[in-house]
């Protein structure tokens, strides 16, 4: 193998023409031989240690059509999760189009995963542009461009660089001091900040299960491996570890640095700045096709906070955002028709790689066809695709919709009435679930990838969970732009979460489709960490029984709330195990809690003309 590097090394020097005689070959993995068949067929496919400037070899494979008439641009995706067994898959759905259109297609592990050499690190934050011999991911991929440009032959200088969830990030990382071949990116799903909004943490509070089930995945070696689990249903496996301190304790020994991570970093420090978007995106001068799906279950805020990012400063007008129906990566395979009982109307997925991204990298590797829309977003419950001009619209107007007594919510502010608040116990010994039991574990897991869209009456009359509904609307209300929680609320404790989620009821009868007399179909849901609701930086213990204002981000969301639906808000206190239990005691850090900190506590939300909770939503009449 040594001896094989070092020719490669020789090779590199003597320049492109030999190139394809001492490609190190690397034998293709865990590829289904149909899928290496007919990409034989169609490509030629070499491979190569690609090397970065502080010497550490990259693998990459390369796959250029085997009838090429013309210098074509180049389209990569840089990947942790092994190339071999996504590239000849890709290129037969998710990468099918552009395929047809024709270009050279490139995929490399990144440092440190599979076949690649080096450190991983996770989401290695940008280097210090002052210390020239730092790398990052922008350094590896503009030196992977440079040396593509000077090897591969027969290509026409512009690099399109896309990918889903961390190829997406690696894609942003591209954009921060592009090569200057990078003529078009789509950073698809990528997440923006890991403490606010992304796969570990939401507002601070830690997505267990995921962060959990990720590390292992990534960090047990190499390779992905998925963390093998005793019990069928990881609900009562979460709930039997405890305390958090119990992962190191039992199962990780300190092995695994992005748990370390976690332990050291609980509130929102220059860890997590230093990796967040917001502190480095700032501008590009590389057109950019933002990707994102409503149904994310995994990073719907990044995607969003990107696009916002950049728009900032969009001088060039090459900044674009495109919103389907979809569940996490859900636009690259399959038709996008349905996602778990709810449909479409048409195959948003195909659309998508058909009509969207194809056209887009075409129009700025090759010059062909228009630019695109600035934003093109579907809209769930009418079932259409929208394009606006600026998102959110202009003409949208913020509506509140507050909690009344009884159960009710309504446009009009509560009345003053007997008592001020409803309330309930949140036991962390018996938290509320976030899908239906069992939860089977997130990798290879099937259900952890529809579980937004699961309906959501499970958790309908727990006693922990208050509900509040609307009248059946007498006309269609169309969110067009954010959603905010406004929740004044007291706890018997020191500390809680509060859970706030958002629901199209559907009506009884649902002439079209009876299976979905109903269905309660959760539109955004997101928690707060009642210690951060004055800053993420420095958390502060509530006074029992005192009244808070909680200001929850729910997000963008294009939802028409169809005349004859209800809507629906639930706010509860636990979501297990999508969300660690909060001990609803305050210690300084949750991750070193212990067992016995954990207790329970009364918990009040309040809708009185003085403490008005309500949801605000961004509607127009489109
Ligand atoms: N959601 C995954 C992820 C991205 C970045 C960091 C950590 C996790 C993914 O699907 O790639």
């Amino acid at each position: 193998m040594r001896r094989g590097l070092a020719l490669t090394m020789r090779v590199l020097a003597v320049g492109w023409l030999f190139v394809f005689v001492y490609f190190v070959a690397v034998p293709a993995q865990e590829v289904a031989p149909k899928d290496l068949e007919e990409q034989a067929q169609r490509f030629t496919r070499t491979a190569a240690l690609i090397p970065m400037r502080d010497g550490v070899k990259l693998f990459a494979t390369i796959y250029a059509p085997k009838e090429q008439k013309a210098a074509l641009p180049f389209i990569m995706i840089r990947t942790p999760y092994g190339i071999e067994s996504r590239g000849p898959k890709a290129l037969k759905d998710y990468l099918k189009d552009l395929a047809d259109e024709g270009y050279i297609f490139v995929f490399q592990d990144i440092r440190g995963r599979h076949q690649s050499e080096g450190q991983f690190a996770m989401m290695r934050p940008p280097r210090d542009p002052k210390d020239a011999k730092a790398i990052d991911e922008g350094t590896d991929t503009h030196d992977t461009i440079d040396w593509l440009l000077k090897q591969v032959p027969n290509h026409n200088g512009r690099v399109g660089m896309l990918g889903i969830s961390y190829p997406g990030w690696l894609t942003v990382m591209a954009l921060l001091d592009p090569h200057p071949a990078l003529k078009a990116a789509s950073p698809q799903a990528p997440p923006a900040d890991m403490f606010l909004g992304d796969d570990f943490h939401h507002n601070g509070a830690f997505r267990l299960s995921y962060g959990f089930e990720y590390v292992a995945l990534m960090e047990t070696d190499k390779s992905n491996t998925h963390f093998k689990f005793d019990r069928h249903d990881t609900f009562e496996w979460y709930l039997k570890l405890g305390a958090l301190a119990n992962v190191n304790a039992k199962h990780f020994k300190g092995k695994m640095p992005t748990w370390n991570d976690f332990v050291a970093h609980p509130n929102y420090d220059d860890f997590w700045r230093k990796q967040a978007s917001a502190t480095f995106l700032k501008r590009t001068t590389v057109p950019t096709l933002h990707v994102a799906g409503w149904f994310d279950q995994e990073d719907f805020y990044g995607p969003l906070k990107s696009y916002a990012l950049l728009e900032a400063n969009d001088q060039d007008k090459h900044n674009f955002l495109v919103v389907g129906p979809w569940n996490h990566g859900g636009w690259q395979t399959g038709p996008g028709d349905r996602l778990g009982k709810i449909t479409f109307d048409s195959d948003t997925g195909k659309h998508f790689r058909a009509r969207i991204q194809a056209p887009f990298f075409a129009r700025y590797l090759k010059d062909k066809g228009d630019k695109p829309a600035e934003a093109l977003l579907f809209q769930t419950g009418n079932n259409k695709w929208v394009s606006h001009e600026r998102w959110p619209p202009k003409t949208a107007v913020t509506r509140k919709l507050y909690f009344h007594p009884n159960g009710k919510l309504a446009f009009e502010a509560p009345p003053e009435s007997k008592s001020a608040f409803d309330e309930y116990v949140s036991d962390p010994a018996r938290p509320v679930p976030y899908r239906p039991r069992p939860v089977t574990p997130t990798y290879p897991g099937q259900e952890w990838q529809v579980w937004m869209v699961e309906d959501q009456r499970f958790t309908q009359h727990r006693p922990d969970v208050l509900t509040y509904e609307t009248e059946p609307l007498t006309e269609d209300v169309s969110v067009a732009g954010s959603l905010t929680a406004h929740l004044f609320a007291a706890t018997s404790g020191t500390d809680c979460d509060w859970v706030v989620r958002l629901i199209d009821v559907h009506p009884e009868q649902v002439e079209k489709n009876p299976g979905m007399g109903g269905f309660q179909l959760l539109i955004s849901g997101e928690p707060i960490r009642a210690r951060f609701r004055k800053s993420f930086e420095k958390p502060e213990p509530v006074v029992p029984g005192e009244v808070q204002e909680y200001t929850i981000d729910l997000h963008w969301s294009h939802h028409c709330f169809r005349k004859g639906h209800k809507i629906m808000v639930q706010v509860q206190s636990t979501w297990f195990p999508l969300i660690d239990r909060n001990p609803q005691k305050f210690v300084p850090n949750i991750f070193e809690a212990k067992d016995a900190d954990f207790q329970s506590a009364r918990q009040q939300v309040y809708r009185s003309p003085r403490y008005p909770s309500a949801i605000g939503m961004q509607v127009t009449d489109k």
